[in-house]
């Protein structure tokens, strides 16, 4: 199956730019990482991705947890990206009816869409959601991941919610490019979807609020999943700690990298 398969030879299987781009990404860098920026402080957000660039394929944002935003810091993330070659994903979780989700990706403080290569929706409203987002999307070549499940304890996304998310991913493929989940699609198609997972971490099995870790291993080698998504295991409480922050990211990095070669040989 496609979990077997180089990442940078999967990149073929997608028209979606977004996904060629990650794919050969990923192989570049030997990185299946990604880091999530969850700090609200502008200062912190860029020294935070700065260290941690050199090991990553792709720096996850919640801009909207910035109280100091102001659209510069765009132009400085844009910057780091370049400098350390990462892409960007706005992990906006859109949710709404088509033509509310199609002014959020494209206007207010933070125009997304202008930005942020990858972006997601949760698959609640349905089909139209898709289509809402791709309109703006889909020209400016981004690509878009739907929440097929999360990895809080009693999540709501399970069964015959995920797998109707799964066929409304099919359904575009020229847009959606994947999945946030916590496992590989199995059965129909077969087709190459990426899979970026949440809730990893070395440490800790959870976070008190309902947020539940696993290892890069079972994430990647078991479950098949191709990006593992680190924030607090990488850069803890103390972000001026710039120089442990960067170790965390090279061992978060080491751990995906070496459970996906494991994952190419079986
Ligand atoms: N996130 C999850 N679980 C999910 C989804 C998103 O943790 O199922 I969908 C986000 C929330 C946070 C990041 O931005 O991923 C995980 O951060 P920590 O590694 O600090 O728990």
């Amino acid at each position: 199956g496609v979990q077997a398969l180089p990442y940078a030879q999967r990149a073929d299987n997608y028209t979606n730019p977004a996904a060629k781009e990650l794919l050969l990404t990923m192989e570049r860098k030997k990185s299946n990482l990604s880091v999530s920026v969850d700090v609200t402080k502008s200062r912190d957000f860029l020294a935070i991705i700065d260290a941690v660039g050199p090991y990553v394929c792709l720096i996850k944002t919640h801009v909207d947890i910035l109280e100091d935003f102001d659209f510069t810091l765009i132009e400085s993330l844009q910057a780091l990206s370049k400098k350390h070659d990462f892409m960007i994903f706005e992990d906006r979780k859109f949710a709404d009816i088509g033509n509310t989700v199609a002014l959020q990706y494209s206007s207010g403080v933070h125009r997304i869409a202008s930005w942020s290569q990858i972006t997601n929706a949760h698959s609640v409203p349905g089909p139209s959601i898709v289509a809402g987002l791709s309109s703006v999307g889909l020209p400016l070549g981004r690509g878009l991941l739907l929440l097929a499940e999360m990895s809080t304890a009693g999540s709501l996304a399970v069964g015959r919610y995920t797998e109707e998310t799964y066929q409304m991913a099919r359904d575009h493929r020229d847009f959606v490019i994947g999945f946030i989940g916590q496992r590989r699609p199995t059965g129909e198609g077969g087709e190459d979807f990426l899979v970026l997972t949440p809730g990893v971490g070395l440490d800790v099995k959870g976070d008190g609020m309902g947020q539940q870790y696993r290892t890069p291993r079972e994430v990647i080698l078991e479950s098949g999943c191709d990006v593992i998504i680190v924030g607090r295991g990488v850069y803890g409480k103390d972000y001026s700690l710039t120089e442990a922050i960067a170790q965390q990211a090279e061992r978060y990095r080491d751990a995906g990298w070496s459970a996906y070669l494991e994952r190419c040989k079986s």
